[in-house]
């Protein structure tokens, strides 16, 4: 690993030199206000000392880069077996000739392998924990697209499958309101989600971002919040009631945009749910981001989605898919809520560890582990 120290005037600038020098994989290991040495250090403001590494190139992987290579290496795998069978099949088919009628071989020729594709498939997505109603739907439209006198191999059956489970998801190509609020049960990554969000729009995007949070219930959570303001350099509005939330927000007029953390609620008390609700009215028109663990069970992400929903929430993000080979509940959320999803986070590092959401790179993650 790669470590190196930088002094800069401000955080802002301080990322700018790591990202330049190390490029944008690097990762911030210690951040602190200094003062420059000697008697000339009391007179000028202090400095940022920022403390990065970096991986080596070859270890890096990339989410995308894993499940497109492990795709492809299945289907590989799958079109060679295929072929294999094919031949196979060829043989055993001219031997039968030889002793039977062609009326006799024809049928059960075309139908064997198009039923063995389907049943392996179904068996594979199953262990996804995708919603029964959700894969029905995906088979019997992936068994009319199949349909017809020709044969399916196995490989093009899972293409047939990838479609129409990217028909499946809906997602939403970023964020369209000036205030964006991160809500859902507790733990799930709505601060570290906020704090990737909010480095990628004011380092990337150059916007203006202004943090409220409202989250004052957990001890350390606004502290939490503070650390990531103060090293990207970000205004914080700590709210404490409802009615406090004008003003914080005429503090941040200058802001694009303003991000909000809210505290993680447990999903069966409606108090305190209402309690979010109150804040949540004040703030709108937002989007409203449900951000859901992948590691969530099918049953469970219904549960959330329905308790959430008197909060309004407009968008998904999916966290922690590193946690988890099982990615159902990516799928499953956006089929269940009808609402698209934006994020997908996987992993502890911020920014890097945000992707936009994109139906074919959602339905590849299915394939990932094949
Ligand atoms: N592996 C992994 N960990 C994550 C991810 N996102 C967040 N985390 C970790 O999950 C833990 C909780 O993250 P927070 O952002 O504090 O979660 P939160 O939802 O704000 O928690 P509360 O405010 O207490 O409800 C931290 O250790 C994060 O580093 C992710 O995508 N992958
Ligand atoms: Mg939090």
């Amino acid at each position: 690993m790669k470590v190196r120290k930088y002094l800069a005037s401000d955080m802002k600038e301080g990322l700018m030199r790591v990202k330049k020098d190390l490029g944008r994989d690097a990762v911030i290991l210690h951040s602190r206000r200094v003062r420059r040495k000697g008697l000339r250090g009391f007179f000028t403001p202090r400095q940022m000392e920022i403390i990065a590494a970096v991986e080596p190139k070859s270890k890096e992987h990339s989410v995308n880069g894993i499940m497109l290579q492990k795709f492809a290496e299945k289907e590989k795998e799958m079109g060679t077996m295929a072929e294999e069978l094919e031949v196979l099949k060829s043989r055993v088919t001219e031997l039968s000739t030889s002793t039977h009628s062609d009326a006799q071989t024809a049928v059960p020729e075309k139908a064997a392998p198009k039923k063995k594709s389907v049943a392996y498939w179904r068996n594979y997505l199953e262990h996804h924990d995708l919603d029964p109603a959700l894969l029905e739907e995906i088979f019997t439209e992936a068994e009319s697209a199949a349909a017809g006198p020709g044969r399916v191999s196995h490989s093009r059956m899972a293409e047939i499958l990838r479609e129409k489970a990217a028909d499946k998801i809906i997602t939403s190509s970023g964020c369209s309101c000036r205030t964006q609020v991160f809500l859902g049960p507790t733990g799930v990554g709505k601060t570290t989600t906020l704090a990737k969000l909010a480095a990628r729009l004011s380092l990337q995007e150059s916007e203006k971002v202004g943090l409220i949070t409202i989250d004052h219930y957990r001890i350390g959570a606004v502290e939490q919040l503070r650390t990531y303001s103060e090293i990207m350099d970000l205004p914080l509005e700590v709210v404490m009631a409802p009615q406090d939330l004008y003003k914080a927000m005429m503090r941040l007029e200058g802001c694009d945009r303003i991000l909000v953390d809210t505290a993680g609620r447990s999903t069966g008390d409606k108090e305190q749910l209402a309690d979010l609700a109150s804040y949540i009215d004040m703030l709108l028109p937002a989007d409203i981001h449900l951000v859901i663990s992948a590691t969530t069970r099918r049953q469970d992400v219904n549960y959330i989605a329905d308790s959430f929903k008197k909060l309004k929430y407009n968008h998904l993000i999916v966290t922690k898919l590193d946690e988890t080979n099982s990615y159902g509940t990516v799928i499953n959320s956006s089929y269940y809520t009808k609402l698209p999803l934006v994020y997908l986070t996987d992993g502890q590092r911020v920014p890097e560890d945000l992707k936009p959401a994109s139906k074919l790179d959602l339905a590849g993650l299915l394939w990932r582990t094949g």
